[in-house]
């Protein structure tokens, strides 16, 4: 860390007057080098140890943490970045896991989220990686449990996973503010509350139970129940219309009806809405927009595919031509 200065995000950071774009980065987890290059091709330097751009502020999309090689080093970048207004971010689940996975509850004889084989391999390279760090961690887990959950920079809007208006509508009216708090991660524990229910919306998406027995496995061998579905379709009609995620769904469920119960469970994203940008859903090759004013940052740079990011200026119409990305190699042995 750079800085001893705690960031604040209790407030968006207002652009300073050189300022004239956004540079929206995707789920870095851990690809800390991959990170330093792409901030490097987009023209942002390193001064006094803090990446920055003299006219353009970036916005991280969450999941820096786990899974990849340098964490550390990723979470160093954006900690300071944010830290000195050069850049803003919105929690990702895995930044949420992390906290709660480390977190005791302060009424029972457990941590906020449960300790199982599953959840402990999701975080395992994190604790790994600073188990000789440990005041760091505790700093960055101070400074994860205060970060916005959703960012409207009322030209456009930025969630980890999914924005949902009816959420984020009544998060502002019960909180007045678009960060999280140990407080509320605290009442988000409990799956069926109102924050509960919020976090697992904007930081997972929506996603859909599969029928009878069917059991999807995932390439990275867990075995899933739900499949993940858009929060953009336009009227969907089959199970086909809705979902997206890497893994394919068994080929007879593709054209299944969506039941009335299933398309409640969805949330829309309106044409006319300014563009929205999110992380988390794994996806590959050439980074584009998924419609107009829709665009996924996740192009699975720890899988070894990219680190992306969007250029945005003031366009409303997202164009193809404006992101910008590096490959992640694997490790040469
Ligand atoms: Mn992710």
């Amino acid at each position: 860390m750079t800085n001893n200065s705690k960031a604040n995000n209790n407030s968006t950071h207002p652009p300073t007057s050189s300022q004239k774009g956004y540079d929206i980065i995707g789920d870095i987890h851990g690809c800390g080098h991959a990170l330093e290059s792409l901030l490097c091709t987009m023209g942002y330097t390193k001064r006094q140890g803090i990446y920055q751009h003299p006219e353009r502020q970036a916005i991280f999309v969450g999941d820096v943490v786990d899974r990849g090689p340098h964490i550390r080093e990723a979470l160093a970048i954006v900690y300071d970045m944010v830290s000195a207004g050069h850049a803003q971010m919105v929690m990702g689940n895995h930044e949420y896991n992390v906290y709660c996975h480390a977190t005791p509850h302060p009424q029972r004889n457990a941590y906020l989220r449960e300790h199982n084989p599953h959840n402990d391999r999701l975080v395992a390279e994190t604790f790994e990686q600073f188990a000789n760090h440990p005041n760091d961690l505790k700093e960055y887990l101070a400074w994860i449990s205060e970060l916005p959950l959703f960012l409207d920079m009322g030209h456009f809007k930025v969630v980890h996973a999914c924005w949902d208006h009816f959420y984020i509508r009544e998060y502002l009216k019960r909180f007045n503010t678009h960060c999280i708090s140990p407080e509320i991660i605290l009442e988000s524990a409990e799956p069926d509350s109102f924050v509960g229910m919020m976090v697992d919306r904007l930081l997972r998406g929506t996603d859909i139970r599969l029928p009878d027995n069917y059991v999807i496995r995932s390439r990275d061998g867990f075995e899933r129940k739900f499949f993940r579905a858009k929060f953009w379709a336009d009227d969907p009609v089959t199970y086909g219309d809705v979902v997206f995620q890497p893994d394919p769904l068994p080929a007879e469920l593709f054209e299944r009806v969506l039941n009335e119960e299933e398309k409640m469970r969805l949330t829309m994203y309106p044409e006319d809405e300014v563009p929205v940008f999110f992380g988390h859903y794994w996806l590959q090759g050439r980074p584009k927009p998924i419609k107009h004013n829709v665009c996924c940052l996740d192009y699975s740079a720890v899988k070894y595919d990219r680190l992306a990011a969007y250029r945005l200026d003031n366009e409303s119409q997202l164009n193809p031509e404006k992101f910008s990305w590096v490959y992640v190699d694997p490790p040469e042995n």
